[in-house]
């Protein structure tokens, strides 16, 4: 399953994103430290279900569907909080840093009201310059990977080199865990122009450059400027849609929290990511009840939603690239052999072939592939056809 690691220095509302996506029990509470496990969730990305243009009422599997909105789950991961010095242990930080192994993509959370210092602590608005977090965290990733990469390096790069081996598979080996596959390697190697025949060769900075090259890789990176509510409007407005070609989108996780658990208790009505909820009986809620859904209005009816929601799932779909596809197993009814419509949604790199979907619902499925049949139009298309999004797909295999 996909997995997406909630980063950032302590104190920026990392455990707050993280229980409005999950609702699970992550601690909040305002001082450092205080998530001292790495916490890992179940949140959930939207996509069109396909029931609505079959005209069928799906029942989903590994995933649920309301009212024609495919609810899809991916892993959220609460990682304890980063302070400049991590990689080299500072406050936990490479036990903190090595919980990211196997993550996807990155959410990094800011605090871009600018109300806790470099450590965490909490300081008068707007006297700490929230950019400055943006390039920390950077940097930590980077020498976490930098440590992985250069331990025992002169023995890899000199093996390698008199067997006449090649470097990028040694490096693969040496790094693997840490989600990057060969090609990568090899690809970030000739864009630095390294010299692959010459590892010995490759100087400290070099190799710093290479992991920095396969970090943005490996872990592409989201920033939820978050505690948005704790700045004018305007500044809001003015925040770049991106920096050093990282997309920034503010965000408003106290909000988002406080709504998902009124909807919860049953208070209101309320789906995530839109920009509005119902109160059931208003006549129930006390004062300061109705002063906090009021306020909470306000920012919906200012930004379109909290936000929370827009960033997992630009995560996924933009900083990921991948498409929703539904294979299926009979491709006129849609079901699986337990007869359920339109059971799995699964998510794949946008580019993926029928093949490789196959390969991800079974190994032998992938293996005696033979064709697939796109269930929407009725046409049969080869091993090499790239999917699109909403695809439902038949897989033929030889068995
Ligand atoms: N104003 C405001 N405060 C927030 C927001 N998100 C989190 N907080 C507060 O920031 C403090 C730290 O939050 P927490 O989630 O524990 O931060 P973490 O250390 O990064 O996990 C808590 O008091 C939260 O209520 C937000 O969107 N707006
Ligand atoms: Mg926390």
């Amino acid at each position: 399953m996909m997995e997406i690691g909630l980063v950032g220095k302590p104190n920026v509302g990392k455990s707050t994103f993280f229980e409005a996506s999950t609702l699970a029990g992550a601690e909040i509470a305002n001082y450092p430290f205080t998530t001292i496990k790495a916490n890992m969730g179940m949140a959930a990305i939207r996509g069109r279900c396909p029931c609505t243009d079959l005209d069928v009422i799906c029942s989903p599997k590994n995933s649920t569907c309301r009212g024609g909105t495919r609810i899809i789950p991916i892993e959220l991961l609460d990682v304890a909080g980063l302070v400049p010095g991590a990689h080299s242990g500072k406050g936990l930080g490479n036990q903190f840093l090595d919980d990211l192994r196997q993550a996807n993509a990155l959410i990094h959370v800011v605090d871009i009201s600018g109300s806790t210092d470099e450590e965490g602590n909490p300081v008068d608005r707007g006297s700490h310059d929230p950019m400055g977090d943006m390039e920390f965290l950077e940097r930590e990733i980077d020498f976490w990977f930098d440590n992985i990469i250069s331990r025992d390096w002169t023995k890899l790069s000199r093996t390698t080199e008199s067997m006449h081996g090649k470097i990028e598979v040694g490096l693969s080996e040496k790094i693997s865990g840490l989600g990057i596959n060969v090609h990568q390697i090899f690809d970030s190697i000739i864009e630095l122009g390294l010299d692959r025949d010459k590892p010995t060769k490759w100087s400290e900075e070099d190799l710093f450059s290479l992991a920095s090259t396969l970090r943005k890789r490996a872990k592409p990176m989201i920033i939820a400027a978050n505690k948005a509510d704790r700045l004018d409007e305007n500044d809001v407005k003015k925040l770049p849609e991106k920096v050093n070609n990282i997309s920034i989108i503010p965000t408003f996780a106290e909000a988002e929290l406080a709504l998902k658990r009124a909807e919860h208790a049953g208070m209101l009505d309320y789906l995530p990511g839109e920009g509005e909820f119902k109160i059931k009986d208003p006549s129930s809620l006390s004062q300061a009840q109705t002063k906090g859904l009021d306020r909470i209005e306000a920012i919906l009816n200012t930004y379109g939603s909290t936000n929370v929601q827009k960033v997992l799932e630009s995560a996924t779909y933009d900083l990921l690239n991948l498409i929703v596809v539904y294979p299926v197993e009979d491709e006129h009814k849609y079901t699986d052999h337990d007869g359920r419509i339109l059971p799995d949604a699964h998510l794949v790199p946008q580019g993926s072939s029928a093949k490789e979907l196959a390969y991800k619902v079974h190994t032998d499925l992938g293996d005696h592939f033979i064709k697939a049949v796109d269930c929407r139009t009725d046409m049969t298309i080869g091993h090499d056809h790239q999917l699109k999004n909403g695809d439902v797909i038949k897989i033929h295999a030889n068995r």
